[in-house]
């Protein structure tokens, strides 16, 4: 596939892995957007996942384990006329990094997190994560996972997103949808995509047969109360689509710091010789 938007590095996914599918739809969106590459920025966090960063050519930085919400979020302050999508795996996004998501949900800052969520740390070779499955045997539960699964969707529901959707990696035409709108969308959206990973934990057929799209289906995604109720529909058959979309003043919309320009455009007004004389 050429296109401006691929950097020509060797992708060392596990053929199959689900993040194909999330990086041809991310490079799908941002043609359909004609966003230009460098005013594009990509973080990526750690694991599988985070390789995306390599991949996509667009500036990027690859963060410490569960970071990708404050750097993303100091990135879009600094320089508000960037366009920011943070990528994150459900380790790093619902384990180590989930403080960061209910405060960027609630505070409305303007980025796409997109959640490679499949349900398993994958780079660490299989262990159980925040949506592992209840009973799950993986390196880490030798005799099934005893504990519940946390539900994504509810969280940045009740937390204050603005957008919210859920994605599945097996169904690219809809994944490019949800990206450019995700994109789109003025303030925080949240996506989580349902994502095999063919070596630890392969939920292509699982998924298959279960999702349905919610733009197929009379569903008002402008409802609070039935994105709630939605959101914790999860069984014989799985919704993905957009679950909630409002608009609401977004963090940056409310800096009075940045109504002319961005921060990075302005001079700096501190005195500098003070504040090494306080450092040293
Ligand atoms: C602070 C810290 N703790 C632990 C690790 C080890 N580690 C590397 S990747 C990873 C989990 C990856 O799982 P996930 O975020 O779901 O990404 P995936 O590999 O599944 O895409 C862990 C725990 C680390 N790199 N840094
Ligand atoms: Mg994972």
């Amino acid at each position: 596939m050429g296109s401006i938007y691929l950097t020509n590095k060797k992708n060392v996914w596990c053929p199959g892995c689900g993040n194909f599918a999330i990086l041809n739809a991310l490079i799908k969106a941002l043609e359909r957007l004609n966003l230009k590459p460098e005013s594009v920025v990509l973080v990526s966090g750690i694991g599988c996942h985070g390789r995306i960063n390599q991949y996509v050519n667009v500036n990027s930085i690859h963060v410490i384990h569960g970071r990708v919400l404050p750097v993303a979020t100091g990135i879009k302050i600094s320089n508000n006329r960037l366009t920011v999508i943070g990528h994150a795996g459900d380790g790093d996004a619902y384990a180590i990094g989930l403080g960061h998501l209910p405060h960027a949900a609630r505070r409305n800052v303007d980025l796409t997190y997109i959640i490679h969520n499949n349900m398993i740390f994958g780079l660490t070779t299989g262990q159980v994560t925040p949506t592992t499955p209840k009973g799950m045997r993986t390196r880490s539960t030798p005799y099934g996972n005893i504990e519940n699964p946390l539900n994504p969707l509810l969280l940045a529901l009740v937390s204050g997103a603005t957008f919210v959707a859920r994605g599945f990696a097996g169904d690219i035409k809809h994944l490019i949808y949800l990206f450019e709108e995700g994109i789109k969308h003025k303030g925080f959206a949240f996506i989580d995509v349902l994502q095999p990973c063919v070596t630890f934990y392969n939920t292509y057929s699982y998924f298959r047969e279960r999702v349905y799209r919610l733009e197929e289906t009379d569903y008002d995604y402008t409802s609070f109360k039935k994105a709630i109720a939605k959101a914790t529909e999860w069984g014989e058959r799985i919704p993905i689509g957009i679950f909630y979309k409002i608009r609401r003043e977004t963090f940056e919309e409310q800096l009075f710091q940045l109504k002319d320009k961005p921060l990075v455009q302005q001079e700096i007004r501190i005195n500098l010789e003070k504040v090494y004389k306080i450092l040293s």
